[in-house]
């Protein structure tokens, strides 16, 4: 079947579900998702980096790859910093030039509070305060950063925590925590933002200082009115629901950003929509709901993966397809036979209104999307055709 053909009635079955197709092409127009650099860099676990052929090994490369993404699929235009990871021998105005010519711009800033051996304790919760000054100094630098790349998000993760019992007083580090935040928050300029990400574990073992929405969530309201919660997908406990999480954190006006990605046990770090598409879709689906399914709630959309042994860039543009394929689906939920569903407590009949849009192929939509704003079709593909990726590792071959 033609791809018109296949357009036409996947269409005609929208209309038919009485889905407003154009406002689904407009939201599909119009989303961003951010790029972290360091999924471009070989990355690895404790027990192996794999290091790949043409793999990006300076910030300037990593932005290459980023913008080559870009350029195939039209909604990446930003990536997100690691000061240490990507700072460290680079100056920022180099790295805002080299964006520019490359034809991206520079994210969320994230300050690197966990690779110093003074963080052996803690960064901004340790007992010791001249190591807390550190810290907080460190982080008062990514601000003065943001204020040269124009960035808009602080993105804080703080690693702290303790790996026995006893080890630290707990009420102690939160306390720590606040003050640190709240000077944090003060030194930030209007219309920036604070993003404080949570995490259950890692590389604490007992406790971690902010391990959970609830924690996130206080501790951002604690910090001021520029502060917001930052879900990681791979950050729960197995069992969450995170999706009930992004729902709450909406409806309390404190969701700040997302960190996407999957996981099959923990912080896993795997290509989005890999492991489990349908909880993705239900996330999706509250990420859609508040605007009446027809638009993405405003927030932070960013792509946080380590690539251990796929190719980094395929993978990358992959992973940018899976979060338009599982908004679309998200846009394509008929809104008013689900509510009527829930109204009458038919949960077969609501159950089957989301997996309706969850097993719509929606992607002759993108594909018409993508040519219409003159991309290919299908980014994976014509990345294959591009070249791009016998070129950086002859260019990148000599180590
Ligand atoms: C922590 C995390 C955080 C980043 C790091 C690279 O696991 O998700 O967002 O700082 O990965
Ligand atoms: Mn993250």
């Amino acid at each position: 079947m033609t791809d018109e053909r296949q357009l036409a009635e996947l269409t005609e079955d929208l209309h038919a579900r009485g889905v407003d197709v154009d406002a689904v092409e407009r939201s599909l127009r119009s989303m961003v998702v951010e790029l972290a650099s360091w999924a471009f860099a070989d990355s690895g676990t404790r027990f192996k980096v794999f290091a790949q052929k043409g793999a990006a090994r300076t910030v300037f490369e990593r932005l290459d790859d980023a913008a080559c993404v870009h350029k195939l699929t039209g909604i990446t235009p930003s990536v997100a910093l690691h000061v240490l990871w990507d700072l460290a021998d680079a100056d920022i105005d180099e790295v805002l030039a080299h964006a520019e010519k490359a034809g991206v711009r520079i994210g969320a800033i994230n300050p690197t509070l966990f690779e110093r051996d003074e963080y052996k304790y803690g960064s901004l919760a340790n007992p010791d305060a001249a190591v807390r000054k550190t810290a907080l100094a460190h982080v008062l630098e990514s601000i003065e950063i943001m204020r040269r790349s124009g960035s808009k998000h602080l993105s804080l993760w703080v690693a702290d925590g303790t790996n026995y019992p006893g080890q630290d007083d707990l009420v102690a580090r939160r306390h720590r925590l606040v003050e640190a935040l709240k000077s944090i928050h003060d030194t930030l300029d209007d219309g920036m933002e604070l993003l404080l990400e949570y995490k259950f574990f890692e590389p604490a073992f007992y406790s971690t200082d902010v391990p959970d929405w609830g924690t996130a969530y206080v501790l951002a309201k604690a910090a001021g009115a520029k502060a917001k919660v930052l879900v990681d997908l791979g950050h729960h406990p197995q069992g969450t629901n995170v999706e009930q999480i992004v729902a709450s954190l909406i409806d309390e006006g404190m969701l700040g950003g997302l960190h996407l990605n999957s996981r099959k046990y923990a912080d896993d770090d795997l290509t989005t929509g890999s492991i489990d598409p349908y909880e993705l879709f239900l996330i999706f689906n509250e990420l859609v709901a508040p605007a009446g399914g027809e638009a993405l709630h405003p927030a932070a959309y960013m792509i946080d993966q380590s690539h251990n042994i796929k190719p980094k860039i395929p993978a990358m543009i992959q992973s940018v397809m899976a979060i338009q394929e599982t908004t679309a689906k998200a846009l394509c939920v008929d809104r008013p036979s689900l509510a009527e569903a829930r109204q009458a407590c038919d949960v077969i009949a609501a159950e089957e209104v989301l997996k309706q849009a969850f097993f719509t192929d929606v992607r002759p939509l993108l594909a018409a999307v993508r040519s219409e704003a003159g991309l290919p079709a299908n980014p994976l593909a014509a990345y294959a055709e591009s070249g791009y990726q016998q070129e950086i590792e002859r260019r990148r071959a000599h180590k």
